[in-house]
């Protein structure tokens, strides 16, 4: 079917209806929402005041109050319930995904997948809390530490993973005892009313099992930058966890620090990945083609600098250009499809603007090119765009979210470590190579910056067990695996007497 017959708007409004969320959540309001396939409009949401964010943030607290006093292992049952909502939902919310993003098929499921991996990983914690017993230096004392909850939590999320950012995060603090408000991008809120919804209904059958949930645990906020300014500023919420652009983080750190709240914040990418004289170049070939155009370069872990070795530039750039003019462009529903269009406009614009950068810089530029205009001339589908560049300047520097990679050539792999790691940001990285010494270097303290680092496979597409987010200006932030739920708790250090004297720490004598 042609993309201007698609009638998107009742695809949408079946969803949600399927999915509990009432259509006077998202009709006639005043923030407008548009599906990227067809341009056109898929609902109006009505938008949060200031006053009524506050008023969500009072009862996010009030709730934190009580859900802290409920075990960790018995917060984890409403989170496995959450689990078992999306896998209930899953084809229906992978669905608004890709209708609201553009995601292809298999990207939108694969969204809500790692929603319902890291909703299966948050119970396996809310039972793993540990805290340490350290040696202490005084006899008949214990030392220890104890994790407890840290208030209301805000997330803020970006438009390209508007429903997996916010599970990485929520998941996570709701097994810690927290509660949380959740501020989406204005331009994926319907499918944040969806996973609202889905969270209560979970909320819902925990109650009805006996579960203690108080109401207003996890809050959901419609609106632009003033109300993220009210979360971003309330004193009631020590830690925000914000994705989204540099600029967005210098606004939102300062802020936090300001207060003394604590951030995460999980920031632009400029990944790059090195291709070595050892290189496997089918597999290389699979793995850039994924990273740099999967998600039609709206990742943050898109791969964007490519770094080939002199002595196999020949053999692989002219594959990756084959690839690039090959790819299946088009309605991201489809089957077969491998990209579908930008978000919109904006960004369109911004891509074009980095293009022609790139040009005045030397670069040789092939694809780019609007697709699909006459078929869906309200929406951006563009040809990924490979550009040759002579060297890592201009628009190489900087992160611009659309499906462009910079490809440049080396000769030295120390130079090229360097290069790899000459640009602000730090997020994710690979390597291909099957040499294990430059395997080992790129991973090792001298090798990449990142807070990812790869070997043989692209820099996109991590798995929620580590710890997601980077360094530099990408913001330090680390979500989802690993130890990154201590983010989301305080730290207590307590120390007990059970002796009858009291020897002092350091030696130190004070007998009154
Ligand atoms: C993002 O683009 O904001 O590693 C997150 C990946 C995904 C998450 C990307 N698991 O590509």
């Amino acid at each position: 079917m042609t993309i201007s017959k698609l009638d998107l708007a009742s695809e949408v409004k079946a969803i949600l209806g399927d999915l509990g969320v009432s259509a006077d959540r998202y009709t006639g309001g005043t923030l407008a929402v548009r599906s990227p396939i067809t341009g056109t409009e898929i609902g109006r949401l009505k938008e949060d005041s200031v006053e009524a964010t506050k008023a969500k943030i009072d009862g996010a607290h009030k709730a934190f109050k009580e859900w802290r006093l409920v075990p960790g292992p018995k917060r984890g049952e409403l989170i496995r319930l959450l689990g078992e909502e999306l896998r209930a939902s899953k084809a229906a919310l992978g669905r608004l995904v890709s209708i609201e993003v553009g995601k292809i098929t298999s990207e939108g499921l694969g969204e809500v997948q790692e929603m319902i991996d890291i909703c299966d990983f948050a119970v396996g914690l809310s039972r793993q809390l540990y805290g340490l017993t350290i040696a202490t230096e005084r006899s008949e004392h214990r030392m220890m530490e104890t994790w407890h909850p840290l208030g209301v939590v805000g997330i803020i999320s970006a438009f390209n993973f508007p429903v997996a950012v916010w599970s990485w995060n929520a998941a996570l603090a709701l097994v810690c005892g927290n509660s949380t408000v959740w501020k989406p991008s204005e331009k994926t809120p319907l499918t944040a009313l969806a996973t609202q919804a889905l969270f209560e209904r979970a909320v819902k059958r925990y109650v009805a099992e006996g579960g203690v949930a108080p109401e207003h645990l996890s809050e959901l906020i419609i609106g632009g930058r003033e109300i993220g300014e009210v979360l971003v500023d309330n004193p009631k919420v020590p830690l925000v966890s914000a994705t989204g652009s540099t600029a967005m983080g210098r606004s939102v750190g300062p802020r936090l620090a300001q207060r003394f709240a604590r951030a995460i914040l999980e920031l632009g990418g400029n990944n790059a990945a090195i291709v070595s004289p050892t290189a496997d170049l089918d597999l290389t070939l699979r793995g850039v083609a994924f990273a740099a155009m999967g998600t039609a370069g709206q990742r943050c872990t898109t791969l964007r600098r490519l770094f080939v070795h002199e002595s196999v530039y020949d053999q692989l750039v002219p594959r990756l250009q084959k690839a690039y003019a090959s790819v299946t462009i088009g309605n991201p529903l489809e089957t077969g499809t491998l990209v579908g269009p930008l978000i919109d406009k904006g960004s369109y614009d911004k891509m074009q603007g980095a293009l022609s950068e790139a040009k005045a810089a030397g670069g040789k530029v092939t694809g780019g090119e609007r697709a699909l205009a006459d078929d869906a001339s309200d929406a951006y589908y563009v040809r990924p765009a490979l550009v040759e560049m002579p060297s890592q300047t201009g628009p190489v520097e900087n992160e611009t979210f659309a499906p462009i990679l910079y490809v440049m050539k080396y000769s030295d792999f120390d130079q090229v470590l360097e290069l790899h790691n000459a640009v602000p940001q730090g997020l994710s990285s690979s390597i291909f190579t099957n040499d294990l010494r430059e395997a080992e270097t790129f991973l090792s303290d001298r090798g990449s910056d990142c807070g990812i680092a790869n070997v043989n496979i692209g820099p996109s597409g991590a798995e929620i067990g580590g710890a997601f987010g980077g360094e530099k200006e990408t913001g330090g932030g680390r979500e989802s695996g690993s130890d990154a739920w201590k983010a989301y708790m305080r730290r207590a250090t307590n120390t007990i007497n059970h002796g009858k004297t009291l020897p002092l720490a350091q030696g130190v004598k004070f007998d009154v």
